[in-house]
């Protein structure tokens, strides 16, 4: 039986008012006891009230408002926040918009038990527009190469979203490593993995269906892009 109170989800959010209310009450209702931290940057939309209502009601779930805290906006900004604050031994890192099925998320927990990172890989992206998988294709490519040439942790998905770490791994790899993190970018698997040498960590893979966006906006674009070419870079 896993313990779910020693695992934090953290949440990313911009304008998920669609899918965040969901997506934390099927967290809260299967795995029972494990917190839930909203990672937000300012959404206009409702996503703020949402799961405020939801966490008057559970002290295990918070909102954090990155906006209000004058923070820079930014994914990776807010996933490495959310890692920092997180208190329980393992943390999980997802997308709030229900394209990381949260029935995954019970493998991910399991393998965490006894790996080091989790990470949920896309087994199945058939959806996307072939322009999409052919981005997507390159630009992991050249990812890999830059991994591989600097002798780096490599994965079948090292752009994954969808991943599972130590906390205290987690803290102790970033606090030695800010500088090649890029805040304002989409990956930071990827930044992570830059960290990391070949077998240093015990890793596990766990293949899953990427779910297409059913609401809300995508904010992947082309400034997500330039970030990623910036990464490949630190
Ligand atoms: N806090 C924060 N969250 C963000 C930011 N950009 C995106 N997100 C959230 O991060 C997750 C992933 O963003 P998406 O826009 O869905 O990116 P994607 O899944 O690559 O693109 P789609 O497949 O088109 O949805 C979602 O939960 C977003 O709400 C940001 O700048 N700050
Ligand atoms: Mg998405």
């Amino acid at each position: 039986m896993i313990d779910y109170a020693n695992y934090t989800v953290i949440l990313p959010t911009l304008n998920e008012e669609a899918t965040i209310g969901r997506l934390i009450r099927y967290l809260l209702s299967h795995y029972k006891g494990i917190s839930v931290l909203v990672m937000d940057d300012g959404s206009k939309d409702n996503t703020k009230k949402i799961v405020e209502r939801i966490a008057r009601k559970n002290k295990k779930v918070r909102f954090v408002d990155r906006k209000r805290m004058g923070l820079e906006r930014g994914l990776t900004h807010s996933i490495v926040h959310g890692l920092l604050e997180a208190k329980t031994p393992y943390a999980i890192v997802m997308d709030a918009d229900l394209q990381h099925p949260p029935e995954v998320v019970a493998k991910v927990a399991k393998c965490l038990l006894n790996h080091d990172l989790a990470i949920a890989v896309r087994a199945d992206v058939t959806k996307w527009s072939k322009w999409r998988k052919f981005i997507s294709k390159s630009l992991m490519l050249l990812g890999l190469v830059v991994l591989k040439l600097g002798r780096k942790q490599t994965s079948k998905d090292i752009f994954s979203g969808f991943f599972g770490v130590r906390t205290e791994l987690f803290k102790s790899i970033y606090s030695k490593n800010k500088q090649r993190f890029v805040g304002e970018g989409y990956k930071v698997l990827f930044d992570l993995l830059k960290c990391v040498k070949s077998g240093e960590l015990k890793i596990c893979e766990i293949p899953y269906t990427f779910q297409v966006r059913t609401a809300g906006s995508s904010k992947a674009g082309v400034k997500q892009a330039i970030a990623l070419l910036k990464s490949f870079a630190s």
